[in-house]
């Protein structure tokens, strides 16, 4: 298993999407994080270690490095899509849709925010756990939030950010949602975020995690 999980993270790492994928170069014909993935769980390996044990890591270790300018835009983005493309292997996992539908679920990545491999993870682990999931994407607007809302009378909302600069986005978006609809449950999260900025906005709860997401809102149900 530990040979899987190394090679899993060590391909999201550098990028390396599949076989056929020409970067990183000196990886060219090798199998990237797509081939390993789906490899790693025919062998036995748990859809949660390597979400947990390679996934989420690696994609700590490239933020680390595109900080100290060790990587630069378009490494991380090749990084992102390889762990896209092993996500697409776990979600069968996380969405076994067995469950009876608990209820509604709206997430969305805030104005000015194109970060979604998070939100991404959040909607599969809560879709999982048997929620119908609404997906508005990246960079919604305010007035899409409330629209969601409107439409889906009952729903949860939950938001992502993970720039400093559009935490004031997630601001303007969930005073405004709690405006229009006092009692409108609301969830936010993003690496950046903390519990108290979460309550000093007006938001019901904050995740650091999918795990603690699940629970919260499964608690509400
Ligand atoms: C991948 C990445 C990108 C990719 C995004 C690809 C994609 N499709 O998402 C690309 C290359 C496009 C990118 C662009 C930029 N990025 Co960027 N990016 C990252 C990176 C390396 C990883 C983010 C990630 O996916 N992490 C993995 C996931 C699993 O973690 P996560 O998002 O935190 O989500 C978890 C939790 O936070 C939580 N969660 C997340 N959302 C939600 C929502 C809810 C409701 C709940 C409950 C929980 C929850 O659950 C998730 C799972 O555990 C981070 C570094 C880092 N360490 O975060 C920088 C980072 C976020 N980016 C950064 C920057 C500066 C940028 C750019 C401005 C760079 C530039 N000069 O252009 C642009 C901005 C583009 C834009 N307008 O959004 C900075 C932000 C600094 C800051 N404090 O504001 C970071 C922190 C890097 C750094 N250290 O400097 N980026």
């Amino acid at each position: 298993m530990d040979n899987f999980i190394d090679r899993i993270s060590i391909s999201i790492q550098r990028g390396k999407i599949d076989a056929n994928s020409p970067y990183p170069p000196d990886m060219k014909g090798e199998p990237g994080a797509d081939e390993l993935t789906r490899e790693a769980l025919q062998n036995g390996v748990a859809a949660n270690d390597i979400l947990t044990l390679a996934m989420i890591p690696a994609m700590g270790i490239v933020g680390e490095l595109f900080k100290d300018k060790k990587l630069f835009v378009p490494q991380v983005l090749m990084s992102a899509k390889a762990m896209n493309s092993a996500m697409l292997h776990l979600k069968p996992y996380f969405t076994s849709g067995e469950i009876k539908q608990r209820g509604t679920f709206v997430i969305g990545t805030v104005s000015g925010d194109l970060h979604d491999i998070g939100k991404n993870l959040v909607s599969m682990m809560i879709e999982g756990s048997g929620w119908r999931v609404i997906d508005l994407g990246v960079d919604v607007k305010t007035e899409r939030f409330i629209e969601a809302v409107q439409e889906n009378p009952g729903c949860i909302l939950g938001m992502s950010a993970l720039l400093t600069t559009t935490m004031e986005s997630m601001e303007k978006s969930v005073r405004q949602v709690r405006s229009n609809y006092p009692s409108q449950r609301i969830l936010v999260g993003g690496a950046p975020l903390s519990k108290e900025f979460a309550f000093r906005i007006g938001a019901d709860m904050y995740a650091p995690n999918p795990q603690v997401a699940v629970e919260y809102i499964n608690s509400i149900a």
